[in-house]
């Protein structure tokens, strides 16, 4: 307790976070508002014409399904801050000196459209220099800085205690805080704001874009896009060769990695023991004791967990018209929605057979297949960013959330909006993005975000003809996904 708060005295000497530095002094948290001035400007929020201070108003108060416990994540983020700016225009960020995903320039007015790219079409050159952005990123400290503790260990908002954390960790440490439970268990379930819900695709595309953000930033690239990895049918793990991301190794069955990322430090390793003893991750600063990634692809002994998604399966997933649907009484378990028979995004996450398409209860599939067949540090839900092949699998999702969206062109209504699971609601704010945002933001097609795919058409169909014409014919003879007892789904 002692070493936090030292630590932390020094670190606001020396520049002034989930949330920005700024606005951890004990003063400005105190007051809950964070709302900073902009380099250059000598208003709040680069006033008037930035954008300005404003109250944070939960759109929608989840139901805490019982729940009881610490509740710094329940009406995120008014635990920590009820204040924030509202950017106008193009402008976005902590202060409104960013700009909006999508949109560049001095004063945000030049539209741009970033390409994500297969990494297999990447010269060795481009792969390297993505490489180099990461092990940047790894070596760079965040303007943002995470809780060390439990705000209510924090004297009621009276004692701000958080740390510096590497851009990349703030990533795991995002990932992980979302996942972390931190609320009394409830029928051995525990509430997840990022995963086994309706939010799933919309919270990692917000992720993964916040992501791809930093990297820009950090490498001073404006123009870099993540690339993906599309492992569907893949016989093996492609990428995992010294050119990409490693071989793995069997020394004494550590399966750690060769190459760029051999000795990667994968931080939060401990987090079920701290858990367990009602604590947070906080020891962010790698050491050489930190634990180094580990993978063994296709090492795990369920033949299931031996191979990747076949391609079927992803046309199965493009296949279902329904995005996401009340849990009907099929299978009741805590979390029904895990259980959501015919749903697009149930089958995506991999909840659902896809392998066999019937689009049943069925919990190692497509994306939740991926994690597992590694075998290692990316195989455990919590800390699965510690290894740099979380963002290429990621990309690769949302890049079949764009097929989806761009097929049937939905509209934002198809998003669950009162009986998702905590968290996860339309216009939940996403746990725990500072400016807040809801998953509504992210549940449009990528063009409104600034992105795109290099392989894909407005339709969501692949460009190549002959791709093109396999997944057409796939697609459309996918049988109907159907609820076995006859109900009919309804959204
Ligand atoms: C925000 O929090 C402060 C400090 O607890 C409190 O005084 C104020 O009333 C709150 N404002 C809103 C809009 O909830
Ligand atoms: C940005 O906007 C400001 C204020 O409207 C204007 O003075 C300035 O010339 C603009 N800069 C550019 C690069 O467009
Ligand atoms: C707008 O962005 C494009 C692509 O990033 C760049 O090539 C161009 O120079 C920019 N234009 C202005 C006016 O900043
Ligand atoms: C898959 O990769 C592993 C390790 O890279 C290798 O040992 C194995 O032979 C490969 N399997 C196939 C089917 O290529
Ligand atoms: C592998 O694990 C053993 C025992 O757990 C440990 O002593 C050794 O240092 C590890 N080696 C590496 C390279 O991590
Ligand atoms: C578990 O966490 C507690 C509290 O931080 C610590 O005292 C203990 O050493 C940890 N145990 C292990 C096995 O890491
Ligand atoms: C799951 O479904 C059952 C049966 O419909 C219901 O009783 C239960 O409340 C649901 N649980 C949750 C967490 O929604
Ligand atoms: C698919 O069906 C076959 C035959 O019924 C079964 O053996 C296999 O386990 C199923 N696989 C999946 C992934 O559902
Ligand atoms: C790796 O596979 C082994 C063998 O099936 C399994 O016991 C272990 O839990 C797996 N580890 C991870 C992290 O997936
Ligand atoms: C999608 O729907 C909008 C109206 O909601 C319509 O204007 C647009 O043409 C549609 N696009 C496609 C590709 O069907
Ligand atoms: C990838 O490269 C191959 C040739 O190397 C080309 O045929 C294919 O169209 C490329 N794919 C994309 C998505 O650019
Ligand atoms: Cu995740």
């Amino acid at each position: 307790m002692m070493l936090t708060v030292l630590t932390l005295i020094v670190l606001i000497n020396t520049n002034m976070a989930i949330f920005p530095k700024v606005c951890l002094s004990g003063e400005i948290f105190a007051s809950k508002e964070c709302c900073p001035v902009p380099e250059g400007y000598v208003d709040k929020c680069g006033g008037p014409e930035r954008g300005y201070c404003n109250d944070i108003v939960v759109n929608i108060v989840d139901s805490t399904d019982g729940f009881t416990g610490d509740f710094e994540r329940f009406q995120w983020p008014t635990t920590f801050f009820n204040r924030s700016c509202q950017c106008l225009g193009n402008f976005d960020g902590p202060d409104c000196s960013d700009c909006k995903f999508g949109w560049s320039g001095k004063n945000c007015t030049n539209q741009t459209t970033r390409i994500r790219r297969n990494i297999l079409n990447m010269t060795v050159e481009e792969v390297e220099q993505f490489k180099l952005y990461l092990i940047k990123a790894k070596n760079t400290i965040s303007d943002y800085m995470i809780p060390t503790t439990l705000y209510r260990n924090m004297d009621d908002g009276q004692q701000p205690m958080f740390t510096e954390i590497s851009v990349y960790d703030f990533f795991t440490w995002f990932h992980y805080y979302s996942v972390w439970d931190n609320i009394v268990k409830h029928s051995g379930a525990s509430p997840d704001f990022a995963h086994s819900g309706p939010g799933f695709p919309t919270w990692h595309r917000s992720f993964i874009q916040l992501w791809e953000m930093a990297l820009q930033k950090v490498s001073n690239n404006e123009e870099f896009a993540l690339p993906y990895w599309d492992w569907a049918g893949e016989p093996n793990c492609t990428i995992c060769t010294d050119t990409y991301f490693g071989k793995s190794t069997d020394s004494l069955h550590n399966f750690t990695v060769t190459g760029t990322f051999a000795n990667w430090p994968a931080i939060c390793h401990d987090f079920e023991n701290l858990t367990q003893h009602g604590e947070l991750c906080s020891n962010t600063r790698p050491s050489l004791n930190t634990p180094r990634i580990q993978r063994n692809p296709g090492g795990n002994e369920s033949p299931e967990l031996q191979v990747l998604p076949s391609k079927e399966a992803v046309y199965y997933a493009l296949s279902v018209t329904d995005y996401d649907v009340i849990p009907t009484n099929y299978a009741p378990v805590y979390n029904n929605w895990t259980h959501s028979p015919c749903s697009f995004r149930n089958v995506l996450e991999g909840y659902a057979d896809s392998e066999n398409q019937t689009g049943l209860p069925r919990v190692h599939q497509l994306h939740n297949q991926v994690h597992l067949y590694f075998n290692g540090t990316i195989s455990v839900i919590a800390n699965a960013p510690s290894d740099p092949i979380f963002i290429l699998h990621h990309v690769n999702v949302d890049r079949i959330l764009e097929k989806w969206l761009r097929r049937y062109n939905v509209t934002a209504d198809q998003f669950p909006d009162t009986s998702a699971p905590l968290g996860h609601n339309r216009y939940s704010y996403i746990v725990p993005t500072f400016p807040v945002r809801t998953h509504s933001d992210f549940f449009k097609k990528s063009h409104n975000l600034g992105y795109d795919y290099d392989d894909i058409d407005e339709f969501g169909l692949p460009l190549d003809p002959i791709e093109r014409e396999k997944e057409i014919m796939a697609v459309n003879k996918m049988k109907k996904c159907r609820v076995p007892n006859g109900d009919s789904v309804k959204k």
